[in-house]
């Protein structure tokens, strides 16, 4: 195993691979920018490096810096965690090159995966259900327009070296097609350095599930289920879940060898995960391979009692996958919410700043991947997730329960959170009844503004803290309370 390693992230996901290397008894280094001096990343970990400015490109996407900071630590292993460079095949070829392991799949095969339409044509090839559709880049409108008519509207336009629904466009009459191609692959081209796109037949109100794959580099493949992945804020998962409450054993267990077949054919080494898209007839459909871990990740652990991590560092450092596919079983169900700085009252727009005050749920089947402390600033620079908050419990009905529980006890104050309209939709009937469609939010929650309560009671918590001067004594204390600060004053706030 490893002595050393190089984690090139921050926030909650470089913390989270740094539990595990503790475990496993692996030095890190972590990397910041100048915004990130203090982050609870960079105190985590054995030593750290400073990449420099705050600007992405200039610290977490820099790939010289990087590099440069895994030499001068000596680290082995660079591990990526998700978004950055986690995806990047030049960032994995240049770690080759510079005889840095990194902790994912081959560069090639980031590559070939990462081309959407290369992706499908390794799908077609392994059997695996494609969506009607392309499966080259075109840039000549005639030849669109025959595919199009092939297909049959409305088709849905994508960016090849897309994802995360930049430059996709749906489109419900020839007329409109020529126009949105050109804006689409202006969007891709702008997003992506690469303004190619190929067409789909769009799917109406699909759900989204995925199966996360691990594979090692003796041949061996295996899925560890699916997660449902339909709550989603303008192609932002918001909830995650496993097992789906859709899924039965015989779709499990069909997706579930569309996905191993998939990453058979492609080669596949390390955690990935394979999406589909469920329409309503129960039909799925390939729809594209991440190549990293994913942010949801934990709910999958919860269920299997295992750890991706030390995985993903066992299978890097060349071991064999410890379990063979008919000895996983999943126990109960689990829940991921993501705590993001933002403010759900208004539009979501991004809430960065001083952590004023915080207070993380815990107890019985709960988790929280945190990236925060009280009295961090959370920079505006970057993706604002603060954390995640995640359940396990028997069923799906107590997982829920304790979702809520959780996020009452969940208090951050300083930054807006969506704690209170995650709250909503985990006790919403849709939610309880399964309704996850990928239009879920817009469905229930377009309108959607916090309840009065709310706001006095994080207010008076505020205001509490502010006049005690931090957390100094009150000055009504018995002894069944002392030490215990104005927080007693305040009654069963949990609600
Ligand atoms: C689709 C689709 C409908 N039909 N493809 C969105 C992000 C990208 N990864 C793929 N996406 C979609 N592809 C076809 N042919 C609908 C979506 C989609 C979606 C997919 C997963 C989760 C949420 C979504 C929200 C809107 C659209």
């Amino acid at each position: 195993m490893f002595k050393k390693i190089l984690v090139a992230n921050r926030g909650e996901i470089a913390r989270r691979v740094m539990c595990t290397c503790l475990e496993m008894g692996i030095e890190t280094t972590a990397v910041y920018s100048e915004a990130d001096s203090v982050a609870l990343h960079v105190l985590s970990a054995d030593r750290a490096v400073c990449l420099g400015n705050s600007e992405p490109a200039e610290s977490y996407l820099n790939i010289d810096k990087i590099i440069a900071a895994a030499k001068e630590a000596r680290a082995e292993a660079v591990h990526p965690g998700y978004g950055f460079l986690s995806e990047n095949p030049s960032f994995a070829e240049r770690c080759e090159k510079e005889g840095l392991v990194f902790v994912g799949p081959p560069s090639r095969v980031i590559r070939e995966l990462g081309d959407k339409t290369s992706a499908r044509r390794i799908a077609i090839g392994a059997k695996v259900p494609v969506i009607p559709g392309m499966d080259r880049a075109a840039s000549d409108p005639e030849e669109l327009a025959a595919e199009a008519a092939a297909i049959g509207f409305p088709v849905l336009i994508k960016a090849a070296a897309g994802g995360g629904g930049k430059g996709m466009r749906v489109v419900s009459a020839p007329g409109e097609l020529k126009e949105a191609c050109v804006s689409a692959s202006g969007e891709a081209k702008s997003a992506f350095g690469d303004g190619a796109i190929y067409l789909e037949k769009y799917l109406e109100r699909p759900r989204h599930i995925e199966f996360q794959i691990l594979s090692d580099t003796h041949g061996n493949h295996v899925h560890l289920f699916e997660r449902e992945c339909s709550i989603q804020r303008r192609h932002q998962k918001i909830i995650e879940e496993t097992p789906s409450p859709v899924m039965t054993a015989e779709l499990r267990k069909t997706m579930g060898e569309a996905a191993t077949a998939m990453a058979r054919a492609a080669g596949y080494v390390g955690a990935g995960t394979v999406e589909f898209l469920l329409d309503r007839d129960g039909c799925f459909y390939f729809l594209e391979v991440n190549t990293r871990l994913q942010v949801e990740h934990p709910v999958t652990e919860m269920t299997l009692g295992i750890d991706l991590v030390r995985l993903q560092l066992e299978i890097a450092a060349g071991g064999k996958l410890p379990f063979e596919q008919d000895k996983l079983f999943q126990r109960g169900h689990a829940i991921e919410c993501r705590v993001y700085a933002e403010d759900p009252a208004n539009g979501f727009f991004p809430s960065p700043g001083l952590i004023e005050y915080l207070r993380e749920p815990s107890g019985p089947g709960v988790r929280v991947d945190s990236g925060i402390y009280e009295g961090f600033t959370v920079p505006v620079e970057y993706d604002p997730i603060l954390s995640k908050l995640i359940v396990h419990a028997e069923t799906r009905e107590a997982a829920v329960e304790r979702m809520l529980r959780a996020l009452r006890e969940y208090m951050v104050l300083g930054v807006q959170t969506p704690i209170p309209f995650l709250a909503d939709v985990m006790g919403s009937e849709a939610f309880g009844a399964g309704m996850t469609y990928t239009d879920f939010i817009e469905t229930h929650f377009a309108g959607w503004a916090p309840a009065a309560a709310d706001l006095d009671l994080a207010c008076a918590a505020y205001i509490v803290n502010d006049i005690a001067g931090g957390r100094a004594a009150s000055p009504k204390q018995g002894p069944e309370t002392a030490g215990l600060g104005p927080w007693m004053t305040l009654g069963p706030w949990g609600r």
